[in-house]
């Protein structure tokens, strides 16, 4: 299903006139006006290939009805998505969950919808069926050279199939760790890790990035191998120049101060992967903005410093992508108010007077320092959002829009009331 242009315009010209009031209130207060409005047109986000369809846990699952059977249908689910909100213009794919039979039709049918592959992620934390080994101790890590051979070379495939797509990243996440004391000798594994992924780094075409995931815990409750941003940042840092860490939000310990962190892997250029969800207590899988807007802002703030200080550009240096994932919302809906969110938290970021906050920290005035930064977050940025929206042809109230054309109706109808999409 698409979208109709048409449609959308229809659905936009009842909500002019109440924006166009509250977007000149707005936009008389803004000094960088001109610099916001680019900086959000340009903005743009990949949507995982897991995440349109209803998510779940381990006790249950309950689909909400016309999910995506096929990579082909995800792709035009995403299609929707980018029609309405015109910033969810590349797709990341997870092997093997979706693996493009014909590379080939399957990105044509993507730039028919405007969108292009984001970075490839593998996966070494579940057997599949026809695997020679197991998993079930680690992959990259694993004591047996045979099994670590294995997951290197799923890797090595995965970046072929990304090749064809044109991508230019790969995401490495690892299940590897150990359960209980003394399963597991931390200096070997991170060893035979290390190696493991030097070899996946050697067959990665010079304009690829490497993007390597860490977390805490998760399936393994003991140890984990790639633990945390300072043990990702080792390996990335001992790999090379085409290596980076990535942060996924839902992936620290309670309280991390994960603003602090994007600060200094940015300073060291060593951030490029970005993994934006939200969680109250541990890998989540929240909408984005759901539970703590402030610390999303604060992690824009930090991620606006860091570009502007490093000349950076976020289409080009860095990999920002939702990994989010939910029971009981309409994907759809769910992914369009998590990349509201960020567009939110990243147009109040744009708005820090850092001028009067570098003056602030220079004279230790941590009062008007919390003033600059409150002054920012507490300005409605909605009307900037959706006025960015309107000028690139997407809707003003995308959900709002997504209800009174009926798109999931006419997808139950069309895809079925009791559907599973691939994915976790
Ligand atoms: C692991 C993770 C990783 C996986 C995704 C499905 O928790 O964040 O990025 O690829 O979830
Ligand atoms: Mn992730
Ligand atoms: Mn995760």
């Amino acid at each position: 299903m698409q979208l109709e242009k048409y449609k959308i315009d229809e659905a936009n010209q009842q909500k002019a006139a109440a924006h166009q009031r509250k977007f000149d209130y707005v936009a008389g207060e803004v000094a960088n006006l001109d610099d916001v409005m680019e900086k959000l047109a340009a903005f743009n986000i990949a949507i995982p290939s897991w995440a349109l369809g209803t998510g779940g846990t381990r006790f249950g699952r309950f689909s909400g009805g016309g999910e995506p059977r096929s990579l082909e249908e995800k792709i035009e689910d995403i299609g929707v998505l980018h029609a309405l909100n015109r910033s969810s213009g590349a797709i990341s794919l997870h092997i093997p969950w979706d693996i493009p039979k014909d590379a080939k039709a399957i990105k044509a049918l993507a730039a028919q919808h405007g969108l292009r592959f984001d970075a490839m992620n593998s996966n070494t934390f579940q057997d599949q069926s026809n695997q020679a080994h197991s998993y079930k101790f680690g992959s990259l890590q694993h004591v047996d050279k045979a099994v670590r051979k294995q997951a290197v070379e799923h890797n090595i495939e995965v970046i072929k199939q990304g090749i064809e797509l044109g991508s230019n990243a790969l995401t490495v996440w690892l299940a590897d760790g150990s359960c209980f004391p003394g399963q597991l000798n931390f200096r070997k594994a991170f060893e035979n890790t290390y190696e493991s992924l030097e070899e996946i780094y050697a067959a990665m075409p010079d304009d690829w990035k490497m993007y390597l995931e860490y977390k805490c815990y998760e399936p393994n409750f003991y140890s984990t191998t790639v633990a945390d941003w300072g043990q990702s940042y080792m390996y990335v840092n001992k790999l090379g120049p085409k290596a980076y860490t990535l942060v996924d939000l839902g992936h620290h310990l309670p309280n991390a101060n994960i603003e602090q962190i994007v600060s200094l892997l940015m300073m060291e250029g060593k951030l490029a992967g970005f993994h934006f969800n939200d969680s109250k207590y541990g890998d989540d899988d929240l909408t984005v903005g759901s539970i703590n807007p402030y610390q999303l802002f604060l992690i824009f703030n930090e991620l606006v410093e860091g570009m502007d200080a490093r000349g950076m550009n976020h289409a080009n240096d860095l990999g920002w992508m939702i990994d989010a994932s939910h029971n009981v919302k309409d994907p759809i809906e769910d992914l369009l108010q998590s990349v509201e969110a960020i567009k939110i938290a990243y147009a109040q970021a744009l708005l820090v007077d850092k001028k009067k906050l570098v003056e602030a920290q220079l004279n230790n005035d941590a009062a008007l320092a919390q003033e600059v930064l409150q002054q920012a977050y507490r300005t409605d940025v909605r009307p900037l959002v959706a006025e960015s929206r309107l000028r690139a042809g997407g809707a003003l109230d995308p959900i709002g829009v997504f209800r009174s054309l009926q798109v999931r109706g006419n997808l139950i109808k069309e895809r079925g009331e009791k559907t599973v999409a691939t994915g976790l």
